[in-house]
């Protein structure tokens, strides 16, 4: 059963869900339309601001609080505002966010707040070291932060397989053949939450049942893009998007470094091409936050935030609920 979106104002995708100050808070890609052709690489995904959703629990009225964050506000971006997230330590919210830098190539920028709906401030530069997509934050228990990223094809993740960007990857291209996948990155965030930690990049191992990595032309594991971390009876839970097969899936591990052993899938193939979601718990129940391309009546970029209950069985695997 699909739900409703949560909101019909406008277009909304890769919502990033997390609740500050009791309350359900949404950050989504803001997708409008737009004369740039589909392509493979992306281009017609050619957003230019944020908007923050909030909601006082499942079901109740959504409120959109505006523009939080434009891109004329950050000196060093050029295009293409992708897929968000947000997170809060020492009074304050952040807002992570890629975007392509002034030459093209994909970075992480990071903007502050004093409310989770914003207005968030950019830092002028990108965030040291970063690189690709889908910033996706955890904070643990012990107050360490963390920022997961990563995306093939236009996320450019496959640009960067010797450490310094080469352009001659741009594009829809990835490994195949029986080599190991490319890999999710995590990078510790800095005690001020705006940069990265002297750790420095680190790369996430997916691993199939047998404990080995999962490998490049197995399209229905692989890591693409569209990075989750969230904590569940002290296990790790790294979620993401298989890309071109159109899955949310899990990996389940014992630190938020990994490694993590393949469990399923959450999501099936949803209307529209990209799949991106995230995962919360609001009062002692478990939330998938996902996107679609119904309401826009299959228009790839031109997506709806839901969302839908999720369950756990005894060994820890996710399935959506059945009644919503
Ligand atoms: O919204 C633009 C891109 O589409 C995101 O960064 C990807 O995860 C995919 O949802």
């Amino acid at each position: 059963m699909a739900s409703a979106p949560l909101v019909t104002h406008i277009y909304t995708a890769d919502p990033s869900a997390h609740v500050f100050e009791g309350k359900i808070y949404v950050y989504p890609s803001h997708d409008r339309e737009t004369d740039i052709k589909f392509n493979d690489n992306g281009d017609q995904y050619d957003m230019a601001d944020y908007h923050v959703l909030s909601l006082s629990g499942p079901g109740s009225e959504v409120t959109d609080h505006g523009v939080a964050l434009t891109v004329s506000d950050v000196p060093w971006v050029s295009k293409q505002l992708w897929a968000p997230d947000a997170a809060t330590k020492n009074g304050k919210y952040y807002l992570y966010f890629p975007a392509r830098d002034k030459s093209g190539i994909f970075r992480i920028g990071v903007a502050v707040a004093d409310k989770p709906s914003g207005p968030f401030k950019p830092d002028p530069e990108p965030i040291p070291g970063s690189f690709s997509i889908d910033p996706a934050s955890f904070v643990d228990d012990d107050g360490s932060a963390y920022l997961y990223f990563g995306g093939l094809w236009g996320g450019q993740l496959q640009c960067w397989t010797s450490g310094k960007f080469d352009d001659s990857k741009s594009g829809p291209q990835e490994p195949s053949g029986n080599v190991p996948a490319l890999l999710p990155k995590v990078a510790k965030l800095s005690e001020n939450m705006h940069k990265f930690t002297s750790e420095g990049v680190k790369e996430i191992e997916i691993l199939d049942e047998h404990g080995t990595l999962i490998q490049a032309d197995d399209h229905d594991r692989r890591f693409f893009e569209a990075p989750w971390m969230h904590k569940y009876k002290g296990k790790y839970y790294f979620s993401y998007s298989t890309g071109d097969t159109h899955y949310i899936a899990y990996a389940i591990g014992d630190s938020p470094y990994g490694p993590f052993t393949y469990g399923g899938r959450i999501l099936e193939p949803v209307v529209g091409w990209t799949t991106h979601h995230s995962i919360v718990e609001f009062e002692g129940k478990w939330y998938l936050f996902y996107h679609d391309c119904e309401l826009s009546k299959g228009v790839d970029h031109l997506r709806s935030v839901r969302m839908r209950e999720i369950v756990y069985d005894e060994q820890g695997k996710i399935s959506l609920a059945e009644k919503q």
